[in-house]
């Protein structure tokens, strides 16, 4: 339906009824519209991997364009047909990328690069009429513009979440060639903005495949206990395609679970299923089961795990019982390889290291992470904070900010959404509490609840310290499930010696998190604990800060910052940072400093104070 049939439908109906009918019917077509803005802006596959796929991956060839000159052009990827022809660019004769990977760290020329590359990339299709062919992009950042045999199939903003397009028309038979220009210059509008710290990875970050589909599809589902409510699984199965009066079956074999439901005019359908004898899933058993979504033409396999999650006053409950967080923040970079990870084995590493800290709860920091990450932490037991990159001070009052903040936390809820693992939704990080933030922030909450009312919402807030007292009165607070705050305290505020006169107020009479703190050290530099860098320094700011956890009622789960080392382009101190964050608690080369040690004993303690609850 067009946006003018709306509008000539709704002002015909209003002059034909009562003034009190009225106040109604726009209450109702104000609804309809949040619905509709809310649910109809994402459109991917759900599990693209199980789906019948053709892996674009492997090696692309790259143009770097600073002055983007190719805009007109290079799309066409066009051969000389005359000795008379001009062509300033020719991508087969251009040196080739790996995708999926940033450039920053393929490359040296580009380590630092922000602006346009083009990727050109030639496959083969055995096209199928009748079938329809979705081009499917994990992510690329910031910006993509993507054209198949020359002609554009869409564009797409946002560096970490999915996006797909149609490309049916657009394809024949044969050798096929894609062309994607990706551009990851900061701007003020964006999201994140200007001003963050870390590596602006550019690139086709992501994995990139054709699915070739049936014309009527399952395109999305989900399938999860309904909210607070361990007897029923809940959710939704929606078809593309021919639509109406289709029938569905969600089967759960090992749990006896064998579902037929019928799509309505749109080919959505509700899934309600009661259940008995469930195995939850958790971090000390992480039981996953084989669920099938079959239609008449399709069907989709996938491992799910079923658990509930809520707050109850100050505490949180995994199945009911009231759980500790022992978490710990990463970012989505592989020190090794090293950039962004580019699949399982190089996300594993991390949050096998994760869990020698015998962490089970990661804040992925601070944008949605590489898929496989959720995956992995399903079938290793691991709960999962998510985050978009509402990041700092952002374009506050500017409607394209909010759209695009908007559109990555709905793409990464329609992503992550079957995932046990997933407990926290994050709207954001430290954003400053002003008018402007705090509309934006909150429409941002609601609408997060909205998408998925069966997770925590929350948010990483930023306090103040008054007379040795860290206060929290972020307004935003009210709106979110758990109240959750940075503080770094011995690193930012005072010395590691100073910690133990800090105390703690905090407004809201809900669980809180500790989203942040910790301190940088030169992994191998060492000294006393009063000289900053050294290990010993991180260290005394660990093992106060274990005592000052103490001190908060109602603290129910910690993520420090951070797991390991990171790129940043802010941290310039050349002995110790040499453009690395340094307060990881392990290095960019796998050594585990000293802190290490001592959240690990933290975490041990809480392990067994939270088993006998
Ligand atoms: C913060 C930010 C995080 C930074 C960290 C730091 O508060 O949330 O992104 O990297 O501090 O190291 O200063």
């Amino acid at each position: 339906m067009t946006f003018p049939f709306i509008h000539f439908l709704v002002h015909s109906c209003l002059n034909h009824i009562s003034s009190e009918m009225k106040k109604y019917f726009l209450f109702l077509i104000t609804c309809c519209a949040v619905f509709f803005t809310a649910t109809a802006q994402v459109d991917i596959l759900q599990n693209i991997d199980a789906r019948n796929i053709q892996n674009l991956d492997g090696r692309w060839h790259y143009i770097i364009d600073p002055y983007e000159t190719g805009n007109n052009s290079f799309y066409k990827n066009r051969e000389q047909q005359s000795k008379s022809d001009l062509i300033e660019y020719d991508f087969a004769k251009s040196p080739t990328l790996n995708v999926p990977g940033d450039w920053n760290s393929r490359d040296d020329q580009l380590l630092f690069y922000e602006g346009t590359i083009w990727y050109e990339h030639d496959f083969n299709v055995a096209f199928h009429p009748g079938k329809k062919y979705f081009l499917y992009f994990k992510s690329v950042n910031y910006e993509a513009t993507v054209y198949v045999n020359g002609q554009k199939a869409g564009e797409h903003k946002g560096g970490f979440t999915p996006f797909q397009f149609d490309v049916t028309s657009l394809l024949h038979d044969g050798n096929n060639f894609v062309v994607v220009k990706a551009n990851n210059t900061r701007r003020k509008e964006n999201v994140p903005t200007e001003n963050f710290d870390w590596w602006n990875y550019g690139g086709i970050t992501g994995n990139v495949a054709l699915a070739e589909i049936s014309g009527t599809f399952i395109s999305d589902y989900k399938i999860q206990l309904a909210k607070s409510d361990n007897k029923h699984i809940s959710g939704f199965v929606q078809l593309k395609g021919q639509q109406a009066g289709q029938k569905i079956t969600v089967g759960i074999p090992e749990a006896n679970i064998n579902t037929v439901i019928v799509t309505n005019d749109s080919g959505y359908a509700d899934i309600n299923i009661a259940v008995k004898n469930l195995h939850y899933w958790s971090p000390e058993d992480p039981r996953l089961y084989n669920v099938v979504i079959k239609s008449a033409d399709d069907s989709v396999k996938e491992k799910i795990g079923f658990r509930t999650i809520e707050t109850k006053g100050k505490d949180i409950l995994l199945n009911g019982k009231s759980i500790f967080l022992r978490g710990i923040c990463m970012h989505d970079e592989d020190p090794f390889i090293p950039g962004r990870p580019r699949n399982a084995s190089e996300c594993r590493m991390m949050l096998l290291w994760a869990k020698e800290l015998n962490c089970n709860f990661i804040r992925l920091a601070h944008y949605p992470h590489n898929e496989s990450e959720a995956r992995l932490a399903d079938s290793l037991g691991i709960m999962l904070w998510e985050e978009v990159p509402v990041y700092w001070s952002i374009d506050w009052d500017n409607p394209a900010t909010y759209d695009i903040a908007q559109q990555q936390l709905s793409e990464l809820i329609a992503r992550d959404k079957n995932r046990a693992g997933v407990i926290v939704w994050s709207i954001g990080n430290e954003t400053p509490a002003t008018d402007a933030r705090e509309k934006f922030m909150e429409k941002l909450a609601d609408h997060a609840h909205l998408l998925d009312n069966t997770r925590l919402v929350s948010a990483a807030l930023l306090g103040h310290i008054n007379n040795d007292t860290f206060h929290l009165d972020d307004p935003l607070g009210k709106k979110l499930d758990v109240v959750s705050f940075n503080e770094y305290i011995g690193w930012y505020v005072g010395l590691p010696d100073e910690m133990g006169k800090y105390n703690f107020k905090i407004d809201y009479d809900k669980p809180i998190i500790i989203t942040e703190t910790g301190g940088g050290a030169l992994a191998g530099f060492h000294a006393d604990d009063s000289t900053r860098f050294s290990e010993e320094f991180q260290e005394e700011i660990y093992k106060n800060q274990v005592k000052l956890f103490a001190r908060i009622d109602g603290l129910r789960g910690t993520t420090p910052w951070i797991l390991v080392d990171f790129r940043s382009p802010k941290r310039l101190n050349p002995t110790y940072q040499d453009y690395w964050n340094r307060k990881g608690l392990i290095s960019e080369t796998g050594q585990k400093k000293k802190a290490f040690y001592v959240l690990k004993a933290f975490y041990d303690e809480m392990e067994k104070k939270y088993s006998n609850k």
